[in-house]
């Protein structure tokens, strides 16, 4: 798992381009992880889509996560699942995965970041780092949280929320071991060009702050 560039797919903002010409485009431009994020689909209509791009990523050795739902998760041997704070806590997520599967979690404060952790995740994300369209009842909550939450975490700090490339060194600075992004991919003319010029400022700010942690 390298969380360094978590590319989030959700259809609602790619302009009516298809996740797998997403995928395409995010595995072309060297993103090595992503999340199928589909809030409405019934899980009958979910299920054949989350099948082609988890298949697309085995091929390309991207890891695959899915949102929300552990079920779909399990049905499509998933390398993991993402959980919010309303959805099935670690307790009762985690021994229905399999061994191999990654448990992520999102996180609004250093409280729930630790208990994250504590609860057994794989890694944390924190936001929202900026003021983003994509989540209308985003909580804003800056970099400076995930400054505060980096000295409790030995797992991967992942910052979501409103980054783009001009503004993920700032994220990166205050010491996240990656971003995790929607709008900014899904949506940009060139998913490929966008992913690659997120590598790049992430490569730059990852120099001004020393090596890192290996993930
Ligand atoms: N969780 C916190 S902010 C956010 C989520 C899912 C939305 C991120 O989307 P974008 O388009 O990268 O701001
Ligand atoms: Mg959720």
């Amino acid at each position: 798992m390298d969380p360094t560039l978590y590319v989030i797919l959700d259809r609602t903002v790619t302009r009516g381009r298809d996740l797998e010409e997403i995928l395409e485009a995010v595995i072309a431009g060297g993103g090595r992880m992503v999340q199928l994020r589909e809030k409405t689909w019934p899980s009958g209509r979910l299920l054949p889509l989350a099948e082609r791009l988890r298949e697309r990523c085995r091929q390309a050795a991207v890891t695959f996560i899915v949102n929300d739902r552990v079920d779909l998760a399990l049905a499509v041997d998933a390398d993991g699942v993402h959980l919010g704070q309303d959805d099935l806590p670690p307790r009762a997520a985690r021994p229905l995965l399999r061994r191999h599967m990654r448990l992520g979690l999102s996180t609004h404060t250093v409280a729930q970041a630790r208990t994250a952790q504590d609860d057994g995740a794989d890694y944390v994300a924190v936001g929202s780092m900026f003021p983003t369209a994509t989540k209308p009842d985003f909580e804003l909550v800056g970099p400076e949280l995930a400054r505060n939450v980096r000295p409790h975490l030995h797992v991967p700090l992942v910052g979501i929320g409103g980054i783009t490339p001009d503004n993920v060194g700032e994220v990166i600075r205050a010491g996240a071991d990656g971003v995790a992004v929607i709008s900014a991919v899904c949506a940009a003319d060139d998913p490929t060009a966008a992913t690659r010029r997120f590598l790049q400022a992430i490569r730059e700010a990852r120099n001004l702050t020393g090596p890192g942690r290996p993930l």
